[in-house]
């Protein structure tokens, strides 16, 4: 779902310049991906405004390059349409599910449960839903499935009864979900029997559980419980199957209410802990690239390596030196392709261009008995250049060979960069 998002970001990262046109356009396009999402349009034009306005107006963070600071503001502003997390402390607690008919909730009580003893907690799961034949055996099912604790009692109709029992029997647990019934709407028959519920359950929180497939009507659902009973945060599922999850984030956003996980999937390991951020960069499809930036900024500093040149074509045996310094902290360059974003992994399977460290110290010594001509025009080292090399350092003219075969394949794959035949044409290292 708003896999076009990802469409725009590439299209920002590719461009070779910078304007109101290029801005005009990423905004329509945005636009575009959110309405599909069916987020709410109100939220649409904002989010678009403020992207519009900040890239037009906001002027170019030091450090940045055009593309790179209108991928931030695309994020930041996404980033503000979503709805917040909710971060539950790892401590005793009671949880209890609400949620009508088929949103997920039988499902979600086993993920939650299993989450808690993910990380080392006792979780079990109460059967509280005694409207639905089959709640009782599903959820006993996905208990033993996942490890968990579980209590129900199949033939009893008092759900309220049920919870108050059962809350007795797994006292010893940490945590403790509670899964109830739900119906086609929020009938007062339901609401009374969430109220009586919590009453005797007293949960620490609340969560309505919400079918992302529903798009924007979940604002008015969530609007609903809340009223009728308080909910502490959202746990929207069914995130894998639909095109308008958008409507549901927005709605919770809409509504201040958090979003503490997501469903991705019928399994019960399909199930994250919602991470804002972590998500928004996700769907932009930006991978490490925060990761990846903060690395080159700080390396920068230090070597005063120059990222552009590190993708120039022309390219010398002192860049390969300074690569090798910066590779010593970044790792190899195969892994500093594999995180630049837009899925783009450069195969380097090239035996040239595996470096050990031990070939790094090689390669070093070696530079070290260049002279400066033959650094900055390696051209020039024929081979009775390479026997003078290899004996000044104490390596061989293989070796010198080596590191000459190692340089003409990076400034191979320097200059296809540059020239645009793959795909990150005129991108800084780092976008
Ligand atoms: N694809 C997908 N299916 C889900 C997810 N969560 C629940 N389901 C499915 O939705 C259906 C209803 O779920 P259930 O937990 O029984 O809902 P309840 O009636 O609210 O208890 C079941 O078939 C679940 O397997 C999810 O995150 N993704
Ligand atoms: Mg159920």
């Amino acid at each position: 779902m708003l896999s076009s998002l990802k469409d725009v970001v590439k299209k920002i990262a590719r461009s070779s310049s910078v304007d109101k046109k290029l801005v005009e356009e990423i905004v329509r396009d945005v636009q575009r991906a959110l309405i599909k999402a069916d987020v709410n349009v109100r939220q649409v034009k904002e989010i678009s405004d403020a992207i519009k306005k900040r890239a037009l107006s906001e002027e170019v963070l030091s450090g940045l390059n055009p593309r790179e600071h209108i991928i931030k503001i695309v994020y930041e502003e996404i980033l503000r349409g979503v709805g917040e997390g909710f971060d539950i402390p790892l401590k005793k607690s009671k949880i209890m599910l609400v949620g009508l008919q088929g949103s997920g909730k039988t499902t979600t009580a086993a993920k939650i449960a299993k989450y808690f003893k993910d990380k080392g907690m006792k979780a079990a799961v109460i059967a509280g839903d005694t409207h639905r034949p089959a709640a009782y055996e599903q959820l006993k099912q996905l208990a033993e499935q996942a490890g968990l604790g579980f209590f129900g009692k199949k033939e009893e109709k008092d759900a309220v009864k049920i919870v108050k029992e059962g809350l007795e029997a797994l006292k010893d647990y940490d945590v403790i979900v509670i899964d109830t019934a739900g119906r086609h709407a929020l009938e007062e028959e339901l609401i009374e029997e969430m109220k009586r519920i919590a009453e005797v359950s007293k949960p620490d929180y609340k969560f309505l559980v919400l079918d992302a497939s529903i798009g924007q009507l979940a604002s008015k659902q969530a609007e609903a419980f809340n009223e009728a009973v308080g909910i502490d945060a959202i746990v929207i599922t069914k995130f894998d199957g639909t095109a308008k999850g958008g409507g549901a984030l927005s709605a919770a956003r809409l509504i201040g209410i958090p979003i503490a996980f997501i469903g991705t999937g019928e399994k019960i390991e399909d199930f994250e802990k919602f991470d804002p951020a972590g998500f928004v960069s996700r769907l932009l499809g930006m991978g490490d690239i925060k990761a990846l930036l903060e690395k080159v900024e700080r390396i920068v500093k230090e070597e005063e390596l120059d990222p552009e040149a590190f993708l120039k074509g022309k390219f010398t045996l002192k860049d390969v030196y300074k690569q090798l310094e910066a590779m010593n902290k970044m790792g190899p360059i195969s892994k500093i392709f594999e995180m630049l974003p837009f899925g783009f992994s450069l195969k380097v399977d090239d035996e040239a261009l595996e470096m050990t460290q031990e070939k790094m110290k090689k390669f070093k010594v070696i530079m070290d008995s260049m002279t400066e001509e033959e650094l900055l025009n390696p051209k020039i080292i024929d081979s009775s250049r390479i026997r003078r090399i290899a004996i000044g350092s104490g390596t061989t003219p293989q070796d010198v060979k080596e590191l000459l075969n190692y340089y003409n394949t990076m400034k191979n794959l320097m200059k296809r960069l540059k020239k645009g035949k793959l795909p990150i044409k005129g991108l800084k290292l780092g976008l």
